[in-house]
């Protein structure tokens, strides 16, 4: 993907998870805006680029290396990570018994004593995979720590997980009895 289209990628993320008012948009209950609102705020703000079109999002949906945002009929949503006060409405389903997390050495030990928690997002962050919760740690440590979830426990302990996106689930929190480290360096 071209470093334009990675630019506005960043920018309908940013817009979409965290700060839909300072584009104009409202957010409905599942996290969706109509996808013309969406390109008229980013061509507003963003004037110095070339004119943003719905192909590209669409380009952006589907050649980024994470599945970030959905375009459905006429709407446009993050599908995860979202720091929005107002909670995205999403329907729990089963997880893979196992999940994964990256994240710092640094924060290891409060993980470990209170669990995951969401901190300044609506949802802890879970990866299906080691390798894309790897990626996930290194953003905030070149030698992050993969923390196995049991998922399954968490589940049959009464904790909803909901799907983000291919790699990634979405729980409240996840209790220390459900950790353990997976790998640390
Ligand atoms: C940590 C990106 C102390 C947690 C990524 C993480 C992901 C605790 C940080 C997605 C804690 C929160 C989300 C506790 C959790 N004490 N620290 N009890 N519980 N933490 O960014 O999972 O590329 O909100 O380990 O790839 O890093 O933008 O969550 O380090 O998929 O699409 O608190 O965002 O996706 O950090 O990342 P974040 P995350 P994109």
């Amino acid at each position: 993907m071209d470093s334009r289209l990675v630019h506005i990628s960043k920018e309908v993320s940013y817009a979409l998870r965290h700060a839909p008012e300072e584009y104009g948009l409202a957010l409905d209950g599942e996290g969706f805006v109509p996808v013309e609102a969406l390109l008229s705020a980013l061509n507003e703000r963003l004037s110095a680029l070339q004119p943003i079109l719905r192909d590209d999002l669409e380009e952006i949906i589907a050649t980024s290396e994470k599945r970030r945002h959905e375009i459905v009929g006429g709407r446009i949503r993050a599908l995860y990570g979202h720091s929005v006060r107002k909670e995205i409405e999403r329907v729990p389903s089963i997880p893979p018994d196992v999940l994964y997390h990256g994240t710092t050495r640094k924060a290891l030990g409060s993980i470990l004593q209170d669990g995951l928690l969401p901190m300044g997002r609506q949802m802890v962050h879970l990866s299906t995979d080691y390798e894309t919760a790897g990626q996930v740690g290194e953003r905030r440590d070149n030698r992050p720590v993969i923390l196995q979830v049991d998922a399954a426990t968490a589940c049959s302990e009464g904790i909803e997980f909901f799907e983000g996106s291919d790699r990634v689930w979405l729980a409240k929190h996840i209790p220390p009895s459900c950790l353990c480290v997976y790998s640390s360096v």
